[in-house]
Parts: structure tokens; C-alpha cells; sequence
């Protein structure tokens, strides 16, 4: 198994099961070293709890920066998450510059909406930030309202092949280089990932389950970068945090009371078993 150092970028939601309380084991379990820099400290995620509260940490990132300057500390890999202001962006920006080994992916999941609306707190002019550090990855890995948002592509509920290859075509005029775009769906009851890569179109389906919690985009994510960083394939990769996502789905369901995020922690020795 390869050994490698990432950096993921994203908040810590204490409670919630989502950013980083599920990238940090996820990526664990990956078998990879994993840095963090959280990027804000909420008291639970903002998709169905009011009242958060909500620490900016924006301003703490250029001494921390300047810091892993100093020390040479690099990385195999830098991936993000949800981001808290368009400075923080620009920050990120730089971190990537500055600590990202020569030719080593930049992983950026645009983490800020689903199903046709932003997350509270983002707007127009957020969304038009995160476009610009989605478009400097190596791989993006939007939903499909995320990538309607950062391309001004219409955003619609029902859809078939063509509309996604339109889709795909307005991220690649953009800048995208490798596309993982989930939760595409071309049939009832079921879902699945498009993975367009080095000119190459691959569709991999599964089960759609109802309701979808919060946090599973999360966990989709950190498995991917887990499982490409193991030497997997940017396909087979995206069909592992499928599965592994699923099978959370899945452990969730059943329970009422755990609304707010997937029990992911209940599959991570499938997740092992099956890297
Ligand atoms: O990526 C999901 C997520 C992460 N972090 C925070 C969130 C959400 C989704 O709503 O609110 C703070």
C-alpha cells in the first residue's frame, strides 16, 4: 500500500458526521497520513440545525502556511472541502502553491450546495470563488448542483445523456482537467457517478436510497481520495466510495434520531477489507 501524506482543507463540525470528523478517519483507515487544516469550527453542520455557532479561521491560515513553509513540509496530495469565505479561497490557493509536491493531485470538492440550492450562508458571489479553485484541481468531484453553479449551466431535476455530456463539456471549456460527478441519475431508484477522465466518459451506477443524509458527499469524497491514493484508478476509485457510501446509507436509514449525518464509522472495515 502506497504511504502518503495528504492535506484535506475543510471545517470541523463538532457534531454531524460530515468535513472533517469524516475525512480525517476515513483517510485514516485509507492507511494515509493525514494533515489537517480546519478551515472554520461550527458547532454542528447548517443543513437542519439552527443556532450554530460558527468560528472563522480564515485568518489563521498564513503563519500556518508561512510555518510548513519554514519546516519544508510538503504533501502527496491536498484535498477540500467546505469553505468558509471567498479570502479562505485565496488562501487555499496559496497553501497549494506553497506545500503541494510538483505533480501531485489537487483534489477539490466544491462542497457548498445540493439539490438546487445553496447551503446556508453561500451566494452567487461564493459559488463564483469556489468555480475559480475547482477549475486550479486536477480532479473535481461536484454534484450536479455544484456543477451547474461554478459552469452557469441550467440546473435541472430531470435530465438524460445529453444534458450530462453538455454538463461535461462546460466543465472541460472551464479548465476541468479530471471530472467525478455524483449523484447523476438516469433511472428511478437508482443513482450514480460519471467519471470523465483523459477524454473518457464511464457511468457507475447504484442503488439510490431515501433520505440521503448530510455528510455523505463528505464521505464519498474522502473515500475517493483515500482510494486513489492507494494506486487505484480514478474509475475504480469512484466506484469504491460509491459503495462504501452506500453501504453507510444503508447502516443510517433505519434510524430516525440519526438524521444529521451517515454512520460511517459502522462500514469502515468493509471499507479496509475492499481498498
Ligand atoms: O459538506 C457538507 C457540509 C460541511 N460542513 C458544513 C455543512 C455542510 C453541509 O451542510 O453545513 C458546515
Amino acid at each position: 500500500m502506497p504511504y502518503n501524506r495528504i492535506l484535506t482543507i475543510q471545517d470541523i463540525s463538532c457534531v454531524g458526521q460530515c468535513s472533517l470528523t469524516v475525512a480525517l478517519p476515513i483517510l485514516s483507515a485509507c492507511g494515509q497520513e493525514t494533515a489537517v487544516l480546519p478551515s472554520s469550527v461550527l458547532s454542528t453542520h447548517t443543513a437542519g440545525f439552527t443556532g450554530y455557532t460558527f468560528r472563522d479561521l480564515t485568518d489563521d491560515m498564513p503563519a500556518i502556511e508561512a510555518h510548513w513553509k519554514k519546516e519544508g513540509i510538503t504533501f502527496d496530495a491536498v484535498y477540500t472541502g467546505y469553505l468558509g469565505s471567498d479570502k479562505q479561497i485565496e488562501y487555499v490557493k496559496s497553501i497549494v502553491n506553497t506545500c503541494l509536491k510538483p505533480g501531485a493531485p489537487f483534489i477539490v470538492d466544491p462542497a457548498m450546495a445540493d439539490n438546487g440550492q445553496l447551503y446556508p450562508g453561500f451566494d452567487d458571489a461564493f459559488a463564483a470563488t469556489m468555480a475559480t479553485l475547482a477549475f486550479s484541481g486536477d480532479i473535481i468531484l461536484p454534484n450536479l448542483t455544484e456543477a451547474c453553479l461554478i459552469t452557469g449551466y441550467e440546473y435541472r431535476e430531470t435530465y438524460d445523456r445529453a444534458y450530462i455530456d453538455g454538463l461535461l463539456d462546460a466543465l472541460v471549456e472551464r479548465g476541468a482537467k479530471t471530472i467525478v460527478l455524483t449523484g447523476i441519475s438516469y433511472r428511478e431508484g437508482y443513482t450514480g457517478v460519471v467519471v470523465y477522465d483523459e477524454g473518457k466518459y464511464s457511468y457507475y451506477e447504484h442503488e439510490h436510497l431515501e433520505p440521503g443524509s448530510h455528510g455523505t458527499g463528505d464521505v464519498y469524497s474522502a473515500t475517493f481520495v483515500g482510494a486513489l491514493m492507494n494506486g487505484h484508478t480514478t474509475a475504480d476509485a469512484a466506484r469504491i466510495a460509491a459503495d462504501y457510501t452506500v453501504r453507510c446509507i444503508k447502516a443510517t436509514v433505519g434510524d430516525k434520531d440519526h438524521w444529521y449525518g451517515p454512520k460511517f464509522e459502522l462500514e469502515l472495515p468493509w471499507l479496509i477489507k475492499n481498498l
